[in-house]
């Protein structure tokens, strides 16, 4: 089997509600790169990547459908010469688009294995589970909602089923404020439901410190990203000195400096992020460097891709349940009778385009 040719595809998937990226910039859809990546006998394999602003997917694309073009020929399963190509072809450009680059062919190649050998990509990483992952609701309890909103919106998602949700602070203006929005969302859910909170490096040392003592009376089960991921003198001395767990990650690229946030205990918690760490292979990785040392994994976006990863990881804690994708598919993601979620049974990644989206949706 050799790759023989691809297409991308880019397409925009409305968005319930505008995202505010930073507080400054509202999308109201997300603009997503699409790689379909076709081999000599007639299998295609997707992959797919997208960028919180349209600014950046001109490069993205045009980056991804070069590179792909350099490894026509080549076998889709040997991902790890295949990466060693495309790594020879973009160096020197730094970590992030290339990062994401490799990830968008990686899922492709993934999905190839998996439709070839009639398997899904959790059997071919060696599972622990068949049926189903942790999971909590993310991409609902925006930085931007009310506290009317917050404690209607996580209300319903308990009501939908989820044992575990995420809410954002960072944008008030004392910690009291801060700790309200736990509150509120506690006071909306109960206690038995897992509330986590994500702050997008919008904190310093001190600001965390006060809050995290309000966020620990209400039983926040992590504070994310506090402070800017490279402080990792910083994360650690948080890590130490409080008892709400911390978790970071998603902002790293590439596998390397997942091994740097272990080494230097600079999280209770550690996210990967299967787009900036660069695929399947390098997330696995990852999470295997995690887990030898001592530290639980949770996944970032894409449950489509991270619920095989959760799958086949024995230290995952949950996997982050992100809509933003859904759109796109014509499987939907359910959740089980305990709030899990169900592993898809097709082969490969287990998805297929819902061609109604992509051609309301496409810009190019
Ligand atoms: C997040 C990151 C990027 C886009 C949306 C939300 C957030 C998360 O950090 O962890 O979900
Ligand atoms: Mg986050």
């Amino acid at each position: 089997m050799k790759i023989a040719s691809h297409e991308i595809l880019i397409v925009d998937n409305p968005l319930g509600r505008p995202f505010m990226s930073g507080g400054t910039v509202a999308s109201s859809a997300l603009r997503h790169v699409i790689l379909k990546l076709r081999t000599d006998d007639g299998i295609e394999g997707l992959g797919w990547s997208f960028a919180h602003s349209p600014v950046m997917i001109p490069a993205l694309a045009s980056a991804i459908d070069d590179a792909a073009s350099h490894i026509e020929g080549y076998d889709p399963m040997l991902r790890d010469q295949i990466r060693k190509e495309l790594h020879r072809v973009i160096r020197w450009s730094g970590p992030g688009v290339s990062d994401v680059v490799q990830a968008t062919i990686n899922f492709a190649l993934w999905d190839i294995a998996g439709k070839s050998l009639n398997q899904p990509v959790w059997k071919l990483l060696g599972a622990h589970t068949d049926t189903s992952v942790p999971t909590y609701a993310s991409g609902s309890l925006w930085r931007d909602f009310s506290l009317d909103e917050l404690a209607e919106t996580a209300g319903s998602l308990k009501e939908d089923g989820f044992t575990g949700m995420k809410f954002r602070c960072g944008a008030e203006s004392s910690a009291e404020a801060e700790a309200e929005r736990a509150r509120v969302v506690r006071e909306a859910v109960g206690d038995d439901v897992k509330i986590m909170v994500d702050i997008n490096e919008g904190w310093d040392i001190p600001r965390t410190m006060a809050v995290a003592r309000y966020f620990e009376a209400h039983d926040v089960f992590w504070l994310e990203d506090p402070i800017d991921h490279k402080d990792f003198d910083g994360y650690r001395q948080l890590v130490n000195a409080l008892d709400i767990p911390i978790t970071q990650g998603e902002y790293h690229y590439g596998p390397q400096p997942i091994y740097e946030v272990v080494k230097n205990g600079a999280a209770d918690i550690v996210m990967i992020d299967a787009h900036h760490v660069g695929g399947i292979d390098p997330w696995m990785k990852a999470a295997a460097v995690c887990e030898l040392g001592n530290k639980p994994v949770a996944t970032h976006l894409s449950p489509e891709i991270a619920v095989h990863l959760g799958a086949a990881t024995s230290n995952l804690l949950t996997v982050e349940y992100m809509t933003w994708s859904f759109g796109m598919f014509n499987e939907s993601m359910d959740l089980d009778e305990n709030g899990d979620l169900k592993l898809p049974q097709g082969p490969g990644l287990g998805v297929s385009l819902n061609e109604d989206t992509v051609k309301a949706g496409l810009v190019s």
